[in-house]
């Protein structure tokens, strides 16, 4: 099912369901060389959100700034390969919302625990603001919040649950945009967490 979530951002429920296996095997896999970690904002404070990233480039945030880096600073070495499956995924998905040819070179992996957020922001550290950006949804469900370009404007809530592939492109692409804090919950699947891939074109 394809759900219009505004101009250029589209809800497609259930697409990821399934490769759930293969992306689980798959992100078992990437955090086994690269496990989660809190990045540090450049304002100092501990982002309550695990991350780490697979393909060429992989997003950071130190005291310096955000940027995207072929290598993890965690262990000196490249990010781990973006598995296929990923890949085809995240073009299939895009297509649908009517981005051809879309190929990612980051995938940034965010894991969720109880409480855990992502307070409102815009994603502003790639190069070509033309290409799309896919996200993934698996585990417990989460309340996304779905600004406007300003920071004041007040955001849709909207809800995603397991499976759940959302592409942000077009007049979407520059909109403010978080996750509300997660309620405990279980999945069969995940256990405790919520694991959120967010595929972009960063180079
Ligand atoms: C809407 N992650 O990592 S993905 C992020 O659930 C991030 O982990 C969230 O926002 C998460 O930067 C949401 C959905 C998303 C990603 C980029 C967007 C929504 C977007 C860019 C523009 C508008
Ligand atoms: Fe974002």
């Amino acid at each position: 099912r394809t759900e219009p979530l505004c101009d250029g951002a589209v809800v497609l429920r259930g697409f990821a369901l399934p490769e759930q296996a293969s992306l689980l095997q798959a992100i078992d896999a990437i955090v086994a060389q690269a496990p989660f970690r809190h990045l540090i904002t450049p304002g100092g404070r501990r982002m309550s959100v695990g991350m780490t990233n697979a393909g060429p480039l992989g997003w950071i945030s130190d005291r310096q700034g955000y940027r995207y880096d072929a290598i993890d600073p965690d262990s000196g070495r490249r990010w781990p390969a973006m598995p296929e499956v990923f890949l085809r995924l995240a073009g299939r998905a895009a297509a649908q919302a009517g981005f051809a040819d879309f190929v990612p070179d980051a995938c940034l992996i965010n894991r969720y625990r109880a409480g855990d957020r992502l307070s409102l922001h815009q994603d502003r550290d790639e190069r070509d603001f033309g290409q799309p950006i896919v996200s993934v949804s698996l585990g417990i469900p989460a309340i996304f919040l779905f600004g406007g370009l300003q920071r004041a404007d007040r955001p849709l809530r909207v809800p995603l649950a397991h499976g759940d592939v959302v592409v942000w492109g077009g007049p979407a692409r520059l909109r403010h945009h978080g996750v509300l804090p997660l309620k405990p919950d279980h999945h069969a699947a995940l256990g405790e967490c919520r694991i959120n891939l967010t595929f972009r074109r960063a180079g």
